[in-house]
């Protein structure tokens, strides 16, 4: 079962859950929002009382997020990520220290309204040049903090404009297209183990893999309540937020997307999410 949102012709998007190939909407409830309101014991119940569905193939996947819904990430989690960054950095120890740093480096990545979904096209900075995919597990968290599912961001980067200074990390970080989420949601009561899930990435140019890599979120270094904590600490999340838990998975540094490219995750037990690669507005 997943958490969908989704649009019929001519009517409003609709949260609901997706079985199968089946849609249908959870009673009384309108919008992802509200569902995310709910404590998790009222939203599992809540997932028992559906209207009728209808056919997956009769509508359009939305992001599963709407309303004040945000999307955060947490950065520098896996020791891959640790070594990337500090390989494409001029300020090394930063992402050193935070690697082992009580407190995790956490960051805003989009609010519901920009986000972008499976078959859509994610994007890359024109100003750039040096731009990979993060393949991300993320963790769903309702309004009251507690986690409510899993779903898939591809958390997509500028290396170059985060390696030339880390203070630029926003504008490496936050762009059009630059945030993707699977459509669906996982309910975390149907994940048996979190820190147990294998995610792997394709990338495919003119029909081939040009890059892959797996991993497993064994390698993750943080807790997810734990960063679910730390970003509870200073922040109210009204409709819901969703925590990209940062990338196992960096491509070595002559690796850099092309316009064109179809970049595919899957996370077991989660789902997948394929995009294709476009190139942003031009440069200021
Ligand atoms: O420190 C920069 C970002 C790190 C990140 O996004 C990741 O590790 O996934
Ligand atoms: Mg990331």
């Amino acid at each position: 079962m997943h958490l969908v949102r989704y649009l019929l012709p001519g009517q409003r998007p609709q949260a609901g859950v997706r079985t199968d190939d089946t849609v249908a909407p959870v009673q009384g409830i309108a919008t992802m929002a509200e569902l995310l309101r709910l404590s998790a014991d009222e939203l599992r119940s809540a997932t028992d009382h559906r209207a009728d569905g209808v056919p997956v193939a009769d509508v359009t996947l939305l992001p599963p997020l709407d309303g004040r819904g945000e999307v955060w990430c947490a950065g520098v989690t896996y020791e891959r990520s640790r070594g990337a960054r500090m390989e494409e950095s001029t300020e090394q120890s930063v992402y050193d220290r935070v690697y082992s740093a009580e407190r995790p480096e956490l960051f805003p990545k989009s609010p519901a309204w920009r986000l972008v979904t499976d078959g859509e096209q994610i994007g890359i900075r024109a100003d750039s040049g040096h731009d990979v995919p993060e393949p991300e597990l993320a963790v769903v968290a309702n309004s009251h903090g507690e986690i409510v599912g899993f779903t898939i961001c591809n958390d997509v980067s500028s290396r170059s404009i985060e390696g030339e200074n880390p203070l630029y990390i926003p504008q490496a970080k936050v762009f059009a297209g630059g945030c993707a989420l699977a459509t669906g949601i996982r309910p975390a009561w149907e994940v048996v183990d979190p820190k147990n899930l294998t995610i792997d990435l394709a990338i495919r140019r003119d029909g081939a893999d040009v890059f892959t890599g797996t991993t497993s979120t064994k390698q993750l270094v943080r807790e997810l309540a734990d960063l679910i904590g730390v970003l509870f600490a200073g922040n109210e999340f009204p409709d819901g937020v969703i925590l990209a838990t940062g990338t196992g998975i960096v491509p070595e540094l002559d690796f850099a997307l092309r316009a064109g490219d179809e970049v595919a995750i899957s996370i077991s037990e989660v789902g997948t999410l394929t995009n294709t690669v476009a190139v942003g507005r031009e440069p200021f």
